[in-house]
């Protein structure tokens, strides 16, 4: 767990208070204990990853982890999550309860201990697989720290024991037994509420973000029933949620192919365990052509994949290409299919539980334990091998998926071969319709994409060229989702793009390299900007990634209305702003209302829409994999039904005004 705090130095100085207390009398031992967790107040930055809306969700994440590993450790069955309409949270497993005894070296109850002694987690237990890396694993004494208040209540052997801290983790008596109980009761309860001072920003927990982690959750280990209440839903049917799985990363992946058609019915899964790193692995293809992998050590998502992800493609490679030879599904003279070609279409979910995981890459979400690659392919492949061979007609639906992924990939090297085209990543010069800025320093350069030729020309005038670059793109760009790559690279304006941002592309892709540090969405406020919004947004989100992931993807909004009024102008962004200007400035007013870009001139453009001074942009915020891609899949599909739901039920996020 310590590896979450960035700054080693404190760390060891913590540590080694730790160490000295019981030489010391306990009111030195208090002083130092509430200095451990004044620290954590003080510099809360130094032990969560922020005190935003995110780091607010990481001390939830910290207890539920705990109930988890609990309930992993096979004495729990349930982990409940409550909140209520303060925004208080309880946290409740029905496990064996918290130790209640005292602790030697604390002089303390081990309960309070563990909830006011920095990292006492780690060293009093905690489950093998503890989440730790610096994603959360932060420790129930930090979450303590900043909360304004927290509960602990334990019930065992008939009693329940209960402590309460104050003010940023001060108990305000010791431990103590409080009611008996039923005697076959056991489990521990932590309620909190985070600590306004701490989180300035909000300390509202977000509905969705808590029942889809949780969801997914329950999905990563199988058999634990996760329940979450909300009080704050007035819907009814919105309040109480269970996830229980017992098919664990079976029904996972089920769940992520619901919107999609399955190429073959069953879900090959695997499971299995080496050297104490746990393996589960499921994967099914759909009639797609972009893989959907998601990888996981120690139930974090493992963004950026890693060597588990590694072993995964390893022996789909090895296992398709050895069974596509045995059975004649590729001759002698034959290519092997390429990994490329084996992923094509795939949805797969690999996760490994791993006492010592290290963590890599430019956000540490890239698992770095290279003996885990080994673990994985030997164990994936093994199952993966026996399910072709035990259906043979899956098998054969699943090879011809992949053949003729190679089949377009040839082909299509060959028409640029042909052509003698170069490769469109290695393409040097900046494309003919981009009007670049002077400027060469990425910090502050801005890119415009535009929507049609008028818009693009009133973006150019308007603009201040020092920094501020306009693309325009000509019509609809093309569905990434509907099409293989080689067709996406062969579309003029995917190319632009490419070129003009210089970060490379797919597994490529290097935001170091980015030539600008905002990439602005420019298109008009109707359906049809929109669409090309969400064109574009796929594009990025299948491509490159990295540029939404690390928020350099901006969308601009222009003004809806123009009001005037006499000399005075102001301009209407939304209709509850057009209200209110409407009450402000009251009648005879001359309103215009604009359908596109094209009907501003670069004056307007500039003043409404691209003057940071003036501006509203929304940063594009998709750090959940998972429900951008149903909401990618779900958006640039077929089918009808589903997109409506998801609207109505994600309204703000399908609008991606977040
Ligand atoms: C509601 C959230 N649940 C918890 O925080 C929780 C922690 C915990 C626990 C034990 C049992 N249930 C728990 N729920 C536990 C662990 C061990 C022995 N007895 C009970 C052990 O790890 O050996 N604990 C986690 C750490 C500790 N208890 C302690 F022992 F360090 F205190």
């Amino acid at each position: 767990m310590s590896e979450m705090i960035k700054d080693t130095d404190d760390q060891a100085v913590i540590g080694e208070e730790l160490d000295t207390k019981v030489t010391h009398s306990y009111d030195d031992s208090d002083i130092q204990v509430l200095d451990g967790l004044e620290a954590v107040r003080k510099r809360p930055g130094m032990y969560i990853a922020s005190t935003s809306e995110k780091g607010l969700h990481h001390l939830v994440w910290e207890i539920v982890d705990n109930g988890i590993d609990e309930a992993m450790a096979g004495y729990a069955t349930t982990v409940s999550v409550n909140v209520d309409t303060d925004n208080v949270v309880t946290v409740i497993d029905d496990g064996r309860g918290m130790p209640t005894g005292m602790n030697e070296k604390t002089g303390k109850s081990t309960i309070e201990t563990i909830f006011t002694v920095l990292h006492a987690g780690g060293k009093f237990g905690g489950g093998a697989y503890k989440v730790s890396g610096g994603l959360h694993g932060v420790g129930a004494s930090v979450v303590n720290a900043l909360s304004e208040w927290m509960e602990v209540s334990v019930y065992h052997d008939g009693k329940e024991y209960f402590i309460r801290f104050e003010n940023g983790g001060h108990p305000t008596e010791p431990l103590k037994v409080i009611a008996e109980c039923d005697k076959d009761k056991h489990g521990t309860k932590v309620r909190f509420k985070a600590d306004p001072t701490i989180f300035t920003e909000t300390t509202v927990y977000s509905f969705e973000t808590l029942r889809d982690r949780l969801r997914q959750l329950a999905f990563l280990n199988k058999g634990i029933r996760l329940e979450f209440t909300d009080e704050r839903q007035e819907d009814e049917s919105k309040k109480h949620h269970v996830f229980l799985f017992e098919g664990g990363l079976r029904e996972y992946v089920q769940y992520l192919n619901k919107n999609r058609t399955a190429v073959h019915p069953d879900i090959i899964y695997s499971e299995g365990h080496e050297n104490g790193i746990q393996v589960e692995v499921a994967c099914q293809y759909n009639d797609g052509y972009n893989p959907n992998i998601y990888t996981f050590c120690n139930n974090i998502n493992t963004a950026e994949g890693g060597t588990h992800e590694e072993g995964f493609r390893l022996a789909l490679n090895r296992v398709i290409n050895k069974y596509a030879k045995e059975n004649n599904f590729l001759k002698g003279k034959d290519d092997n299919l390429t990994t490329d070609d084996c992923k094509e279409g795939i949805t797969a979910v690999i996760s490994v539980k791993h006492p010592d995981p290290q963590y890599e890459g430019q956000t540490k979400t890239k698992l770095g334990n290279t003996e885990v690659r080994k673990v994985v392919s030997t164990i994936f492949g093994t199952q993966l091998e026996r399910f072709l061979m035990e259906n043979p007609d899956q098998a054969k639906m699943i090879i011809e998926k992949a053949t003729l992924a190679s089949q377009a990939r040839i082909a299509a090297k060959k028409a640029r071969e042909a052509t003698r085209r170069k490769n469109p990543l290695e393409i040097g010069s900046l494309p003919g319709k981009l009007a670049d800025c002077s400027s060469k320093d990425a910090s502050i350069c801005e890119i415009y994409i535009v929507e049609g030729d008028s818009a693009g020309g009133s973006a150019k005038q308007g603009r201040d060229s020092h920094y501020q670059a306009i693309l325009p793109l000509r019509g609809k760009i093309l569905n990434v989702e509907k099409a293989r790559q080689t067709r996406a690279f062969e579309n003029a304006e995917i190319r632009s793009m490419i070129t003009a941002f210089g970060c490379g592309v797919l597994e490529e892709t290097d935001t170091s390299k980015l030539r600008y540090n905002k990439i602005v969405i420019m298109t008009d406020a109707d359906v049809d900007g929109a669409h090309i919004r969400i064109l574009l947004l796929t594009f990025f989100y299948r491509y490159l990634r990295p540029i939404i992931e690390q928020g350099y993807v901006y969308i601009a909004q222009p003004p809806l209305y123009k009001v005037q009024k006499g000399n005075t102008v102001r301009y209407a962004y939304t209709e509850p702003q057009m209200d209110r200007l409407r009450a402000e400035m009251g009648d005879r007013l001359a309103i215009q209302r604009y359908k596109g870009l094209g009907e501003m001139n670069p004056e307007q453009l500039w003043e409404t829409t691209m003057n940071p001074k003036n501006r509203t942009l929304i940063r594009v915020n998709l750090n959940d994999a998972e429900l951008a891609d149903q909401y990618f899949s779900i958006m640039m599909g077929e089918e009808v039904e589903p997109r409506k739901n998801f609207i109505v039920e994600n309204a703000k996020f399908a609008e991606l005004d977040i």
